[in-house]
């Protein structure tokens, strides 16, 4: 990666080792945040990779990125390139709730994708006054709360609001994933009432969100406890993911006893212990199903790759 992006127009107003993250990213300009707490906004030029929530350092004639620690990445379902989503993350909030519902597999994509990246996760279900929110949220406790943190809050509840800045103590940068219409940004606009947050209806047509939320930027308040709201995204596609990311991705498995095969992938061999664990109740089904889903994906790519390489 180059670190040495440069930005010429800014050698008047920045003083020399001069600190700024980058707070948002607009495409042909980004939101930077100086020391001092004032956003500002800096035309940059197209060849500038800089993300929302990377650090630069102004060297005197332009701008270095520092070091990240890492970055969060996505391939929209059926394309080919991956897209740079933000830096420097401690967790992701991966927000979901009963309506509009995620599609199946949403959430066991981006679980996989965030331990290839090393990045900590956590379940969010957001909506939490309305009724039919709590069944959906006890499906995800069932499924997922052995291996993550499932919380549920309603910009209704203050006290669920409190929960999560109480959390930003433990994850200073937090960002919220999750598709659109689930209320990403009203919770960004509750938690930080200062800065304008633009928040969307859901479409009466469909029930879906209507993708309100254009570009992604941070929210930061006084304690320096941060939320990256992002634009709302239908699905995850797996990228540069082989089969053991796959099984690693899938945190139940490192617990379970070792299959009666060294090799087993977990699919329908005898003696396997996921699937003992599903026939036990131990794992939900779905999860497995969504399990084998991943597994054809990628070995299907693994398979092309292969063929690409050989002729
Ligand atoms: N009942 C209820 N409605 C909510 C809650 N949070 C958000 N909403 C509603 O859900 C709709 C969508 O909210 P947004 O905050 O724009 O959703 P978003 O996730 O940011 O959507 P995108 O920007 O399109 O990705 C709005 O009509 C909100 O009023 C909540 O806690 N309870
Ligand atoms: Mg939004
Ligand atoms: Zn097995």
């Amino acid at each position: 990666m180059n670190q040495q992006e440069s930005h010429n127009e800014a050698s008047l107003s920045f003083r020399p080792q001069e600190c700024v993250d980058v707070v948002a990213h607009y495409g042909i300009e980004v939101g930077i945040r100086r020391s001092i707490g004032m956003v500002e906004r800096l035309p940059i030029n197209h060849h500038v990779k800089w993300l929302v929530g990377d650090q630069l350092i102004y060297d005197g004639h332009q701008f270095v990125v520092q070091p990240r620690r890492n970055i969060l990445q996505r391939r929209a379902a059926g394309e080919r390139g991956i897209q740079q989503v933000a830096s420097n993350i401690d967790r992701v909030l991966i927000a979901t709730t009963a309506e509009p519902p995620p599609r199946v597999g949403f959430i066991d994509r981006l679980l996989v994708m965030l331990d290839r990246q090393g990045i900590e996760a956590a379940l969010l279900v957001t909506k939490a006054d309305l009724p039919e929110v709590e069944r959906y949220a006890d499906t995800l406790r069932k499924i997922y709360a052995t291996q993550y943190k499932v919380m549920t809050i309603s910009v209704k509840h203050r006290n669920s609001m409190e929960m999560l800045i109480e959390e930003g103590q433990q994850f200073p940068r937090q960002i919220l994933i999750g598709p659109s219409g689930v209320g990403k940004s009203s919770l960004t606009a509750e938690l930080f009432p200062n800065d304008a947050v633009v928040i969307g209806a859901l479409s009466e047509a469909t029930g879906r969100g209507k993708h309100t939320t254009t570009f992604s930027a941070i929210y930061r308040d006084n304690s320096g406890v941060e939320f990256v709201d992002t634009p709302g995204c239908r699905d995850y596609g797996l990228a540069n993911i082989s089969r053991d990311d796959l099984r690693a991705g899938f945190h139940e498995l490192t617990q379970l006893s070792p299959c009666r095969f060294r090799s087993c992938q977990h699919i329908k061999e005898a003696g396997c212990q996921f699937l003992q664990a599903v026939r036990d109740g131990h794992i939900d089904s779905n999860r497995h199903k969504i399990y084998c889903q991943l597994y054809d994906e990628v070995d299907r790519i693994e398979r092309l790759k292969r063929r690409g390489r050989h002729g």
